[in-house]
């Protein structure tokens, strides 16, 4: 992963104002408190089936939800539950899915993978590898013919890079001119094989020139610099350029999912990142630093979060199983007229 550049941070700090600074903040350690509860009750037995957390992910998401706007839509993998957060969807709604409650987004019957939110513009939550990568090719050809100016971000992992479907996908999209911003979260591994081992061209974003898509390398552990490059995506695919890749540089802390032998990669790797480049500290310096809070004020931050958390956590407790009339709906869509 490249280091973080000193030029960087002084361009970030001075360009960017105290609010915004203590929106990601908060904005990211929602997402950590709250996949640190997920796997506090996944260990409980309360969450059932696979569960892939985000944690150390946490700025590729927030960053770019900084970049879009009402309306613009998203697409990712199973790894979703940050998404579904940063796009403004209910903690209560996502914490009561994963424990499989009638008070989830999908009223218990799907869980960690299988969430949608159509008024945050939230497609899911997809278990299949790169599956949603034409999906969200689709959701920008909708937008592209309805000419309403809405960009689609399709978010897909290091490994999905390698899928065939992809660059089928790219060829698509850029033959058709499509507002599609495709990001490859690179956090290094797919499921236990490191990315030196299954690919030889090490920037995967490059691939896009194939294609003729623009695209770039962020360091995906500064939220400043996420933001900076999905801005830049953005006005590229409202402008009607077309697709745009954003290759983001991150790092998962956790195993794959929540059963991980953990032994492609070695403790001290994981402590190195975590200790030396981690997004929520690096944000926490920078709102320091430019006496923006002060520690104490902070402090009250991660108290709201970890009530808000904690208050998600108590709902998706207290709501009630599915009942059995729900195995019989959701499941064809209701004809519009009759
Ligand atoms: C088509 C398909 N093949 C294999 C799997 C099993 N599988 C689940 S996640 C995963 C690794 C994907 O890694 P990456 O795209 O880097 O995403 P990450 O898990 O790192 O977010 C694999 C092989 C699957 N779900 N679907
Ligand atoms: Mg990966």
């Amino acid at each position: 992963m490249a280091t973080r550049k000193s030029t960087a941070k002084t361009t970030s700090q001075s360009n960017t104002s105290r609010e915004e600074l203590l929106k990601f903040y908060r904005e990211m350690l929602l997402i950590r408190r709250f996949e640190e509860k997920a796997g506090q009750l996944y260990g409980m037995g309360l969450i059932g089936g696979f569960c892939h957390l985000y944690i150390g992910q946490e700025a590729v998401v927030v960053g770019l939800e900084a970049a879009a706007e009402e309306g613009d839509k998203r697409i990712t993998s199973y790894r979703d539950h940050g998404h579904m957060l940063a796009c403004g969807m209910d903690p209560k709604g996502v914490m009561a899915e994963l424990t499989g409650r009638a008070g989830g987004y999908s009223r218990g019957k799907g869980g960690s993978m299988h969430m949608f939110s159509k008024e945050r513009h939230f497609y899911g939550g997809h278990g299949i590898v790169g599956a949603q990568v034409p999906i969200g090719a689709g959701l920008a050809f909708a937008d592209k013919y309805l000419d309403n100016g809405r960009v689609t971000f399709t978010y897909f992992g290091d490994g999905a890079a390698n899928q065939g479907q992809v660059y089928e996908t790219y060829n698509m999209a850029q033959l058709w001119e499509l507002p599609v911003i495709f990001v490859i979260e690179n956090n290094q591994y797919a499921m236990g094989t490191a990315v030196k081992r299954s690919t030889r061209s090490p920037n995967l974003w490059e691939r896009g020139a194939a294609y003729g898509i623009a695209g770039e390398e962020v360091d995906g552990m500064d939220v400043l610099a996420v933001k900076a490059a999905g801005e830049k995506a953005v006005a590229h695919c409202r402008a009607g350029k077309g697709p745009y890749i954003l290759e983001v540089m991150t790092y998962r802390y956790r195993g794959h999912s929540m059963s991980d032998p953990a032994k492609y990669r070695s403790r001290e790797e994981v402590q190195k990142i975590r200790e030396e480049r981690d997004a929520i500290e690096h944000v926490r310096e920078l709102i320091l630093q430019g006496t923006h809070a002060t520690e104490d004020e902070l402090k009250e931050i991660d108290k709201e979060i970890k009530a808000i958390v904690n208050a998600a956590a108590e709902f998706a407790r207290e709501s009630p199983e599915p009942s059995v009339d729900e195995l019989f709906t959701d499941i064809y869509a209701e004809a519009a007229n009759g």
